[in-house]
């Protein structure tokens, strides 16, 4: 999300005129395709990721879920704090018109039909301009939805999940469901009922909230239960709403840290999983995991996609990563192959992703300017976690790591371990115990063990 519009160009300006031309947009660049044996330059086809390819049960495409985000490659420019745009797009015409939205949604499904993704994920402020009102906003929304109804028809892809962006606008600079005044509190419901309802057309399989704003830079002029509260009351609505209108799509909470708002209330997996069960909504929310905001919050890469899973609450995962010496969310594509084996790790233990997916929450580089940049960068993550999949998949096929965790929790399948295990243990059994059997035995924790096992398989 950006303030400063992409400078326009002659050559963007000429296709503008010729609005609702079906050109090519990606001119020279033909259907990305598996080619197992390309050399090292050959960085614009796969030579992991082979959709139909059959692992450990399932085919790499229903394993891996891939998609694409609108507003990174479609809505960024390049821009930063101390910049302007560097990455001008041939479909752009600079403007904020609704030709020039739809040109650009045209161009982005010819993007996804290249790179062979099937899912793709949106803001409702990314696709359409924002009008004078909410009825003109929505009546833009509608507009734009039509026409990403019929791309989809066209192109079998499907809506991964939607979202609304509650956090650029300047209404919302003090928080949108948090905010300290009911009036904008109730835009930001308004816009998130109709978030749903398009999401509903769309068909999207989950609905993912982030609360960009959602937190504080300074406790001294928040009252932080009373924020909370209504962020529960606001995801009530949002659930009410949901069924009322028979949208199916899996509800997500995003966890974040901070960035844009020094404390973030939604901090890292186990806070939300926290709020979700202390406000009873944690049957009907899941995650979305980013792994570049848990290790913002001072995590490991896999540490929230573990912690998620474990509690039965991971729904999807951004799939992106951090610069591990930056302190911000630099929302770079994964190329981390250890990393993508961790994660898919922990996908394969829990038979898969659906409804939910691996969603390229990235942005290309500000230098990388070159449009077959942003099929380089995709194809290139993809392959990454292609390759993470079939090392997992091996890791669990062989089953060491399974088996060596198993025997090191084995005490607890018997006497006093299965008695503390179910929870029916008392402390006087357990004095009894220890003054029977004396002093435990210290057993190494063998991490290295662990270690050079998982570089066996990456
Ligand atoms: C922001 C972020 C968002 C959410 C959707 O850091 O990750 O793009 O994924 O609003
Ligand atoms: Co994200």
């Amino acid at each position: 999300m950006s303030s400063f519009a992409p400078a326009s160009s002659k050559k963007a300006k000429k296709r503008a005129a010729a609005d609702g031309v079906d050109g090519e947009f990606f001119p020279g660049i033909e259907k990305i395709q598996y080619k197992p044996d390309a050399g090292p330059e050959d960085v614009l086809c796969f030579k992991h990721y082979n959709a139909s390819e059959v692992v450990y049960g399932k085919s790499m495409e229903d394993w891996l879920r891939f998609s694409v985000c609108f507003w990174h490659t479609f809505r960024g420019t390049g821009a930063d704090p101390f910049g302007f745009p560097t990455l001008h797009r041939p479909w752009e015409d600079g403007s904020d018109s609704m030709e020039n939205a739809k040109r650009r949604l045209k161009a982005a499904f010819e993007f996804f039909t290249k790179l062979g993704v099937n899912y793709w994920t949106f803001h409702d402020r990314d696709i359409a301009p924002e009008g004078n009102d909410l009825a003109e906003t929505n009546k833009n929304l509608d507009e734009v939805v039509d026409l990403a109804v019929k791309l989809q028809e066209e192109t079998g892809m499907k809506l991964l999940w939607g979202t609304c962006n509650l956090f650029a606008n300047p209404r919302y600079m003090n928080g949108a469901a948090t905010n300290p005044d009911a009036h904008i509190v109730a835009h930001a419901a308004a816009q998130v009922k109709k978030g749903l309802e398009v999401t509903k057309r769309l068909g999207g399989r989950n609905f993912v909230f982030w609360g960009g704003r959602e937190g504080y830079h300074t406790i001294l002029n928040t009252d932080v239960l009373a924020e909370l509260s209504h962020m529960a009351n606001f995801f009530k609505m949002a659930v009410a709403h949901k069924k009322k209108i028979g949208f199916t799509g899996q509800f997500l909470l995003e966890p974040k840290p901070k960035e844009p708002t020094k404390h973030q209330y939604d901090y890292d997996a186990m806070t939300v999983i926290g709020f979700l069960k202390h406000f009873g909504l944690d049957k009907d929310f899941k995650l979305n995991i980013e792994p570049n905001h848990t290790t913002l919050a001072g995590h490991g890469y896999e540490h929230d996609v573990v912690m998620a899973s474990a509690f039965g609450m991971l729904g999807s995962i951004d799939s992106n990563t951090g610069s591990p010496d930056l302190g911000w969310d630099t929302d770079q594509f994964p190329m981390d192959v250890k990393n993508c084996t961790m994660v898919m790790k922990t996908v394969l233990e829990m038979g898969g992703l659906t409804p939910g997916g691996l969603n390229f929450d990235c942005k290309v580089r500000r230098e990388s300017t070159d449009l077959e940049d942003m099929f380089i960068s995709h194809v290139g993550a993809m392959d990454a976690f292609a390759r993470g999949l079939k090392n997992a998949a091996k890791l669990r096929q062989e089953g060491v790591l399974t088996r060596l965790v198993k025997e090191r929790y084995l005490s607890f399948s018997s006497g006093i371990g299965a008695k503390i295990a179910k929870g029916a243990a008392t402390m006087e059994e357990c004095e009894e115990y220890i003054l029977q059997k004396g002093e435990p035995k210290a057993a190494s924790g063998k991490q290295e063990k662990y270690e050079a096992i998982l570089n066996h398989y990456v």
